[in-house]
């Protein structure tokens, strides 16, 4: 039974138990309806204590059913049959309630909440709205200001918050208990919010939550109808403004912006340790990192600040110095954004040494090296841990592109050695890509698993290959901006065409932050194993020649005067004109949708290549590399939930029309072909043949 019912005197207790979150599906809502029967119909009842089973209230309506038709009873119902109710409700939220959960609150007369509570309307964040009431009872409640600043970014509240601004009535360490006991003047001084006056209209507020959303969330659609039903409520009567949420809920719910960050969602949610795997992992305790650049020192600190101790290992008394400098900027920064107080400050500090002294790893169950991008110094590194680390320890490789499986038969046990890449800054992206070599243990795959689920990250595995998942996604991307940039268009305008697509900023403006050098340097490594016949556009190599490599030589592709914001740079533009000239390409006019077409196909092909070279395993992990490491929006799903909903019989047809310009560029990918052969969505392709 999804909903229990049980009564102890004049109290009935509603119990929601669908495990793990009480998500609010068909069973509960009927559930729900069969217990409101009961009451009804039941004889000297005094309260209804409405809770939830396990560690949740209910994390709101269950998003896996948006796929399917709509089936009753509806929520939006059964919320107003409690709020009618002759016998009072009262909510006990422990965990959270969050979107119909708060909602069900919502409809109670009086609500409790344990200090460790959250609760909010995330709904926006699955592209959708509240959309049992939550827009129409939250402002009558807490007033236009609060409720815009909930529902439009989606974050919940602390239960204590929640009292502050009146969402909810009281704090309790049992709210259940209490609800259960508490003086029933109390309760029915609660009024249903239905009976409250509309909430005053507030411009002001209302307009600073559209400009907040329009930054924070740009070209997603559910955030501003949310702010719309909000501002409404104030002129309308409950039942107008209802009707209207409820409407906008259901276009929502079908358009794509839900399905993709729903797609996101639970992609996120399926990227965890395979069971195979678990209890293989090793404790993460004690952990060396090997160089304490940037990268390492991002990483130093993500385990410090989720307690395991770090030795961190440098070649010289100068770069440890330097090294505990990178280290601490880090805290600082985290103290400064109180995301820690002083005291895990000073435990971080205590954690952490920094040495030049191998002999200190003797402990640690893994080293990650985060050094020099070279295979001799990272090999180095790793018969240097062979010696010092236990023989069980994993010995990881943060590097972006070179071979692992070269590296790990640089050590006696091959087994001990996977990839684990992080993206800058380490601490707070979230993406980790596990780089399974042929040789990979699957301790040491659990370990990586393990890890990421110690710091709070995403793991994707990757097989290996030149760039894994993300950076070979990405080397194909600015390989065809480049073209376009030869053949026609400026920085400026493939940039600009890539933010309307939904990235923060374009492939220039990107790379003038992470250094032009970066890339160069694997455009040489690959000199030798390059198709000759292969269009090669060498623009990014002048640049390089002339000096600029980003914002940290002041220009890359754009000048930045005075180290304000990017301004065009007409030595850019020669530079393009010149190289084309020296090719006899013939430059024409690219609209922005025709550079769209051309970035997004290159990637998609790849990313199609990439899965049926069983580099990745699945569609969705590629969907989480892409939007989690490198901005694709996540309301378009990831760059494969992308492809198919664009539909692979166009993409197909798209890559023909290009193959006929470069055949070698542009081949399509046998997995797009057979897709499009078979009419099948990437997704389905995957599920049928591979394993
Ligand atoms: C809504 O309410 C609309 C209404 O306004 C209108 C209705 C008419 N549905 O995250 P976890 C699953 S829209 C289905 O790993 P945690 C999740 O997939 C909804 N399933 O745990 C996973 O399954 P599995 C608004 C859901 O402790 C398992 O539960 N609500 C839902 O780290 C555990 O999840 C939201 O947006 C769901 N709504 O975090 C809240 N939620 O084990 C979305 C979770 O098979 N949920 N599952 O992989 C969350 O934010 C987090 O899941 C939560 C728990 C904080 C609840």
């Amino acid at each position: 039974m999804s909903v229990q019912v049980s009564r102890e005197g004049s109290v009935a207790f509603v119990t929601l138990d669908n495990p793990p979150v009480n998500a609010i599906g068909r069973a509960v809502r009927a559930g729900l309806m069969d217990a409101l029967d009961e009451i009804e119909s039941a004889v000297g009842l005094s309260r209804v204590v409405l809770s939830g089973a396990g560690r949740c209230f209910a994390a709101g309506a269950d998003a896996k059913e948006f796929d399917a038709p709509l089936q009753g009873p509806h929520l939006p119902d059964i919320i107003a049959r409690i709020e009618a109710c002759d016998v009072p409700w009262v909510a006990a939220i422990t965990g959270v309630a969050l979107g119909g959960g708060c909602e069900l609150a919502l409809g109670c007369r009086y609500r409790i909440a344990a200090p460790s509570a959250q609760i909010g309307l995330p709904e926006v964040t699955l592209g959708v709205i509240p959309g049992a009431g939550g827009t129409q009872r939250l402002p009558r409640l807490v007033g236009i200001k609060t409720a815009v600043q909930l529902i439009a970014t989606g974050k919940p509240v602390s239960a204590v918050r929640a009292e502050e601004v009146g969402l909810i009535d009281g704090v309790a360490d049992d709210p259940v208990e209490v609800a259960a006991r508490l003086d029933i003047g109390t309760i029915e001084l609660g009024q249903s919010i239905a009976s409250l006056p509309q909430p005053e209209a507030n411009a002001e507020a209302v307009e600073a939550a559209r400009a907040l959303i329009r930054k924070k969330t740009p070209h997603q659609i559910a955030p501003e109808r949310a702010i719309d039903l909000i501002e409404k409520s104030a002129l309308v009567s409950l039942s107008e403004g209802l009707a209207a949420e409820r409407a906008t809920f259901l276009e929502l719910r079908e358009a794509p912006q839900s399905s993709a960050l729903r797609h996101v969602f639970f992609a996120e949610r399926g990227a965890r340790m395979p069971e195979p795997l678990r209890g293989q992992d090793a404790a993460l305790d004690v952990v060396t990192v090997v160089g304490g650049g940037t990268m390492g020192a991002g990483i130093a600190y993500a385990l410090l600040n989720k307690g395991s101790k770090v030795t961190l290992l440098e070649t010289d008394d100068d770069d440890v110095a330097r090294a505990n400098v990178n280290v601490e900027k880090i805290i600082a920064a985290s103290l400064k954004r109180g995301l820690i107080n002083e005291d895990a400050a000073e435990a971080c500090r205590q954690r952490l040494t920094a040495t030049t002294d191998y002999g200190a790893a003797s402990e640690s169950t893994l080293a990650i090296e985060a050094a020099f991008e070279s295979m001799e110094v990272k090999k180095s590194i790793f018969s240097k841990l062979e010696v010092h680390l236990p023989d069980s320890a994993v010995l990881a490789t943060n590097t972006s592109y070179l071979d692992v499986d070269a590296l790990a038969m640089s050590v006696l046990d091959p087994s001990r050695v996977v990839g684990l890449h992080f993206f800058a800054p380490a601490h707070i992206m979230k993406l980790l890509e596990i780089v399974q070599g042929g040789k990979t243990s699957d301790a040491a795959l659990a370990t990586g698993f393990g890890l990421a689920k110690r710091l709070g990250k995403i793991p994707v595995v990757a097989g290996v290959c030149d760039g894994f998942i993300g950076n070979r996604i990405l080397a194909r991307y600015r390989e065809a901006a480049d073209t376009v940039l030869m053949d026609g268009s400026t920085p400026w305008e493939i940039d600009e065409a890539m933010v309307e697509f939904g990235y923060a900023m374009g492939p220039y403006e990107a790379q003038d932050l992470s250094g032009l050098d970066i890339a160069h340097a694997n455009r040489r490594r690959q000199d030798a194993t390059r198709d000759p016949e292969r269009r090669y556009i060498p623009i990014a190599d002048r640049m390089v020649e002339l000096g600029k490599l980003g914002k940290k030589t002041g220009a890359g592709w754009y000048r930045y005067p005075g180290g304000g914001g990017k301004v065009e740079d007409p030595i850019v533009a020669d530079l393009a004109l010149e190289e084309a000239r020296f090719a006899k390409v013939e430059r024409k006019d690219y609209s922005a949708d025709e550079i769209r077409e051309r970035l997004v196909m290159a990637m998609i092909n790849e990313a199609a290549d990439i899965l049926g070279d069983g580099i990745a395993k699945r569609p969705s992990d590629i969907d989480l590399v892409t939007v989690h490491g490198y901005g694709f929006p996540r309301w378009r799903g990831g760059l494969m939930h992308h492809a198919d909903s664009i539909g692979v019989d166009v993409v197909f047809n798209a890559l023909k029309r290009f193959e006929e310009e470069d055949s070698i560029v542009w081949k399509p990918s046998h997995v797009i072909a057979d897709c499009a052969e078979r009419g099948m969505s990437l997704s389905e392709w995957m599920s049928g043949s591979f394993s």
